[in-house]
């Protein structure tokens, strides 16, 4: 049997008008088959002069999303799009682009090689290629800056934003902005051009105004924010040479994306692009998620009051929860002081904040959760504490109620046993501030029903969150990875860094902050507590990691909150604490060690590798389903640098036998610390990646 051609682009004469549509489910992007349609396409009807127009538009929910994504990294496929384009902008026959939904990235370029652009009504266009570690390569550089000037072309190729099709009528990137089918807008469009009612030009004809002001002011903004980024640079350097000919301003466009195609960053982006969407891929998916009208949530502390403002948000009712009057009332204070938060950013109009609001109630009986269809309790971190509050709301909420526990490392199997409907019974795992992280782990126990977990999802989504399925254990999958690599800051404090040091490192390798600095934001005390709570479980040959860190919290000093911790904060500066120094020199003391030098790198690669360890042992447990699960935990409530895909994904760039050696070079210091998972010499030994794992699974 022969492979069938896939046909996803067709012609469809109408009088003068020649109809091309696309159509290649689920958001039309440009693979191989639709580059060649289009090929095809132009050149007959300008060959057979069939049509005096042609007009192109797309089916399903929305234009061409852009390049495909998928064939990246494998070997090209002609025609490759910039050269296609080029041959839709010499068409002798004016073409015209009718666009509707989200016309990204190369698809928002067909249309500017098109002669003319007719946007629909709900319209959003963009250039994310700089959030996948690439830059526009089909010309988007060169044509965006020529219709609309080369700070709008700045703005939207570094910040990758989707821009409303009224602002890109008002910029010239549009031509006309209309409501109605895209089929028929596209044969009046193509009417319109043979009336001459639609003006056509080409838009290599235009000339780009120079702009250097714009373009420094861009240098100077991605030095300081994206200065590991290799794309932001190169965009940039594409765009400034607009004001050339074209043909030279798309050579240097063209070097620069195929340079970015091979970087190591396109590769980590593109793995958190499809990571993201991967995680949704659980085995409860075809169970049917409960419905959810109301949400109960106990608690009205930081967490509690960022996850009602979050259902809130998502237009979901809300009652709130509190022993007290006063502390009800401060939750509720916090969760207005959230919104308004949201309207001072332009994020939520003053009426909609008004509206938001009149959908939370707050009382101080649990009977009033009698009617809501999911609770979430996120009270402290008692075990006696929740079990009491479970076992009430078994006997208050009605049957099919969802119980959900916020708790960041309590066993859900236990709390579960306070109800007589462990089915019920699941952890939803928010990350402070819970009304903006993305992350939500669902934390599946042994008896939850698969629908309950299905809901679990179905809410994420709802909340514009990612949710990621761990299971049962201490720390789920990034608090327990988290509780391990942690310790190896501390280490390299102790045996001679200084933590500015080990910041700075972290912080060059590309994490927003350094540990000791996340730290001090988050508030000492919670570390402090932390290990208060695992003193008696640690193992007799472990080495304690905090010595320095308990010191700093006898002082009272947890951090930002308290003016200081492993820094001291005066106003908006902040500089190391004298006295942690003086702290960390009598703890060596104490310990008879002799401070040695490490490098950046040296602090990175135990860093790194720490958590590696980790990460491949929460795998190998299956509180993972995958290593993509774990990148996606990282990528989106930890900080972690996303050009770097995760730590799976940077353990294979490593590679799984350079770390075997590492770990078991480092274990000459200390062989309870750097033990070798199973799983991980397995992958030494096979040659498989974390990334072949994700494939099997
Ligand atoms: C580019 O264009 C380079 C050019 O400048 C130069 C080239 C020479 N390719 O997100 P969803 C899949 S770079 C392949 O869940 P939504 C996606 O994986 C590209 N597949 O839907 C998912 O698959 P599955 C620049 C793609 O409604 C399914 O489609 N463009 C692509 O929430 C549905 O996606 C971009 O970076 C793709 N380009 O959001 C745009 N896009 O169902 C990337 C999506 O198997 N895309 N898929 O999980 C998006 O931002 C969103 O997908 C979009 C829809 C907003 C379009």
């Amino acid at each position: 049997m022969t492979d069938q051609p896939i046909i996803s682009v067709t012609t469809e004469i109408v009088g003068d008008v020649a109809l091309v549509c696309i159509d290649n489910p689920p958001v039309n992007a440009l693979s191989v088959h639709v580059r060649t349609g289009i090929q095809s396409a132009v050149a007959t009807i300008n060959a057979e002069k069939s049509a005096k127009v042609i007009a192109i538009y797309a089916a399903g929910r929305t234009f061409i999303a852009g390049a495909d994504i998928t064939e990246f990294g494998k070997p090209p496929m002609p025609p490759a799009l910039p050269d296609l384009l080029n041959e839709v902008e010499a068409s002798e026959i004016p073409v015209v682009c009718v666009v509707h939904g989200t016309a990204l990235g190369g698809g928002l370029e067909v249309a500017l090689a098109a002669h003319a652009r007719v946007g629909v009504k709900g319209l959003k266009i963009g250039l994310p290629e700089v959030l996948i570690g690439l830059l526009p390569g089909a010309g988007g550089t060169q044509r965006v800056p020529r219709l609309a000037g080369i700070p709008v072309a700045l703005d939207m190729a570094l910040s990758g934003r989707q821009m409303p099709g009224a602002e890109a009528l008002e910029l010239g990137l549009i031509d006309r902005l209309e409501d109605g089918a895209p089929r028929d807008i596209a044969l009046q469009a193509g009417q319109d051009v043979i009336a001459g009612t639609l003006e056509t030009r080409r838009t290599c004809d235009l000339q780009t105004t120079p702009d250097d002001a714009a373009l420094d002011a861009a240098r100077a903004m991605v030095e300081k924010k994206h200065r590991n980024l290799v794309s932001p640079q190169r965009c940039i350097e594409a765009i400034a040479a607009s004001t050339g000919p074209i043909a030279d301003g798309l050579k240097i466009e063209r070097q620069a994306f195929i340079d970015c195609l091979a970087t190591p960053q396109r590769a980590g982006l593109i793995h958190a692009f499809f990571g993201e969407r991967a995680v949704a891929n659980v085995p409860e998916k075809k169970a049917q998620p409960r419905d959810i009208n109301a949400i109960g949530v106990i608690g009205g502390g930081t967490m509690g009051s960022g996850i009602a403002t979050s259902a809130l948000l998502a237009g979901i009712p809300v009652t709130l929860i509190e022993v007290k009057q006063e502390a009800l009332d401060k939750g509720v204070a916090t969760i207005t002081g959230n919104l308004d938060g949201a309207v001072k950013r332009g994020k939520l109009s003053a009426e909609k904040r008004d509206a938001t609001l009149a959908m939370l109630s707050a009382s101080t009986e649990l009977q009033s959760l009698a009617e809501v269809d999911l609770v979430i309790e996120a009270v402290f971190e008692k075990m006696e504490v929740k079990k009491e509050i479970f076992g009430n709301l078994d006997t208050i909420c009605k049957p099919g109620a969802i119980l959900a526990s916020n708790t960041s490392y309590l066993d859900i199997n236990e709390i579960a046993t306070a109800t007589s409907r462990p089915e019920d019974v699941i952890g939803l795992h928010f990350f402070s501030p819970a009304h903006v992280m993305r992350l939500l782990e669902i934390v599946v126990a042994d008896k939850t029903a698969p629908e309950v977990t299905a809901t679990g999802f179905a809410l994420a989504k709802r909340l514009k969150k990612i949710g990621v399925r761990a299971g049962v254990c201490d720390g789920f999958i990034g608090n327990r990875i988290l509780g391990h690599y942690s310790k190896t800051a501390a280490y390299l404090v102790l045996d001679g860094a200084t933590p500015q040091q080990v910041d700075q490192a972290l912080e060059d390798f590309g994490f927003a902050m350094g540990p000791h600095k996340v730290g001090d934001l988050a508030g000492l005390d919670i570390g402090w507590m932390t290990r208060q709570r695992k003193a008696a479980d640690m193992p007799s040959n472990e080495r304690y990691a905090g010595n320095v860190a308990d010191r700093i919290c006898e002082n009272g000093w947890f951090g930002r909150k308290t003016g200081q911790g492993y820094y001291v904060y005066e106003g908006r500066d902040m500089r190391p604490n004298p006295e942690v120094e003086k702290i960390i020199a009598a703890e060596r003391e104490k310990a008879g060690i002799t401070p040695r030098d490490f490098t950046d790198q040296d602090i990175v690669d135990r860093y790194m590798t720490a958590m590696i360890v980790e990460a491949t042992r929460v795998v190998e447990d299956g509180i993972a389903l995958r290593p993509v699960d774990v990148d996606v935990v990282f990528l989106s409530g930890y900080g972690f640098p996303r050009f770097r895909g995760g730590p799976l994904h940077y353990a294979d760039t490593i590679g799984a036998a350079e770390l075997v050696k590492r770990i078991e070079d480092y274990a000459s210091e200390d062989a309870h610390y750097w033990q070798v998972p199973d799983l991980l010499r397995e992958m030494a030994a096979s040659g498989r990646s974390f990334a072949d794992i994700n494939k099997e699974a």
